[in-house]
């Protein structure tokens, strides 16, 4: 299994809630290798373009306020096979149906407000993780 990198932020409800070092830790335990991080705040356009492939859903609307309402923690993320195992690492998008020793079980409050995101493919990791860090800042 070859290795590669994923996108994730620590979205700004997880943030209000002081659940940074909680998740970042549930990272590390996962055997994932932080390449990139810091703290930051999406403008409403930033969260805009960061999520146009949602612009057509009833949602996207909620989603965009939420994600610049505040602080949020962006990090790549190195493992192998990284972009399946963090996403079931995070668990599913709603906390109800997420599974025991996840972090949207522990952390995420509602299907909106899920604590965590992660990237879907290695083509957006690339993308996602560029629109928020320079090459000189992924290690
Ligand atoms: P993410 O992209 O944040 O990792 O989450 P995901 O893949 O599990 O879910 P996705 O379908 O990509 O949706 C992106 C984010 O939109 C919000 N959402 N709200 N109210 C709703 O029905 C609803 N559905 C999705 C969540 O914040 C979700 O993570
Ligand atoms: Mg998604």
């Amino acid at each position: 299994m070859a290795t590669n990198r994923t996108f994730t932020m620590i979205k700004p409800d997880a943030v209000e809630n002081g659940h940074i070092g909680g998740i970042l830790n549930m990272i590390a335990e996962g055997g994932f290798k932080i390449v990139s991080l810091k703290l930051t705040q999406l403008t409403l356009a930033d969260a805009k373009a960061f999520y146009a492939v949602h612009a057509t859903r009833p949602f996207y609307g909620e989603l965009v306020e939420f994600m610049s309402r505040g602080p949020i923690v962006a990090a790549i993320l190195e493992k192998e096979n990284a972009i399946e195992d963090f996403r079931t690492l995070i668990g599913a998008t709603n906390p109800a149906d997420a599974v025991e020793g996840t972090i949207r079980k522990k952390y995420a409050t509602s299907i909106g407000e899920n604590a965590v995101h992660g990237s879907d493919s290695d083509a957006n990791a690339a993308v996602e993780g560029a629109f928020h860090f320079a090459g000189r800042e992924q290690f």
